[in-house]
């Protein structure tokens, strides 16, 4: 029955046009690019402060001279595993609230290798 009530839906958004709609509220949503480096055991800086409702980008560079390093966040978000050198983005996606993040790799977590997105009031500022 759910099945059939979300292809309706599909249905209907794409008769009606309103696929658009969804396309431009997120061209409005902010976006704050974020530069981190992974060394030493550490993220740098390992804590952001994003506005609610921004999406968060992360360039994370892996500037260590011999470990490979990662960055993971508790919402489910994952990058790969970077070699000495190398760098990627990340989507962390529109921010609500809180999320932690860390290196998975071997014991680096335990080793302080953590960083904290803190989901900031716009309100308050
Ligand atoms: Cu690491």
């Amino acid at each position: 029955m759910r099945i059939v009530v979300v292809a309706l839906l599909a249905i209907m958004l794409t008769l009606t046009g309103c696929a658009g709609a969804g396309s431009a509220a997120d061209a409005d949503t902010p976006v704050q690019v974020v530069e981190i480096d992974a060394a030493n055991m550490r993220f740098t800086s390992d804590v952001i402060e994003v506005p609610v409702g921004t999406r968060l980008v992360i360039e994370l560079t892996n500037t260590d001279e011999l470990q490979m390093h990662d960055l993971v966040l508790a919402n489910g978000v994952a990058g790969t595993h970077l070699a000495p050198g190398e760098s990627e983005t990340i989507d962390v996606g529109v921010i609500t609230e809180d999320i932690d993040g860390w290196c998975s790799i071997s014991n680096h977590r335990a080793m302080g290798m953590t960083l904290t997105v803190i989901a900031v009031d716009p309100a308050s500022d």
